[in-house]
């Protein structure tokens, strides 16, 4: 036996509350992201009533929206889920570097999981991609994220 501790998060978070923050911007993407999340949530033995979902309107806004649900709570952990795409805006670094930078201030602050599912694409169909086609469904691999995450601090305490 080595006696090295080993801690690795398992899939059985099913009494948390989990927060998902969507963005309306790129909706028709966003919104398969929203789906992806919820499955996995709910195929994980989350309970409905555990579940909360906020619409905000682009990526922009996600941390401070996050932020609150973080410091309520009333959350165990929060997954923000948006679209940012290159080809649409002529102010993609901006929009997400500040979400990812503001996502990432707010888990550190809060002290819980706040999960990045904001995809950051070249193009329309990149996005596509990962958001149920050939790439997965990143919203699916966010909520997982989030529950493993709770494993992990549980066990670390
Ligand atoms: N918001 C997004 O979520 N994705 C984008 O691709 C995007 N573009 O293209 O600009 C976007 N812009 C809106 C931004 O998030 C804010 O909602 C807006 O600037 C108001 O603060």
């Amino acid at each position: 036996m080595s006696g090295i501790k080993q801690i690795d998060g398992v899939f059985t978070a099913a009494d948390a509350r989990y927060a998902i923050v969507a963005s309306r911007f790129n909706s028709f993407i966003v919104e398969q992201l929203v789906q992806g999340a919820l499955d996995a949530l709910k195929r994980h033995g989350v309970k409905d009533e555990n579940i909360t979902v906020v619409r905000v309107p682009g990526a922009a806004e996600l941390p401070l929206v996050c932020q609150k649900l973080a410091a309520s709570k009333k959350q165990d952990a929060v997954i923000a889920l948006g679209a940012v795409i290159r080809g649409a805006t002529y102010h993609f670094e901006v929009v997400a570097g500040e979400s990812a930078k503001g996502l990432s201030q707010v888990a550190l602050a809060a002290g819980i999981p706040v999960i990045n599912g904001v995809l950051t694409t070249e193009s329309i169909e990149q996005s596509i991609e990962r958001a149920g086609t050939k790439a997965g469904n990143k919203g699916a691999d966010a909520a997982m994220a989030a529950i493993e995450m709770l494993s992990v601090l549980k066990q670390i305490g």
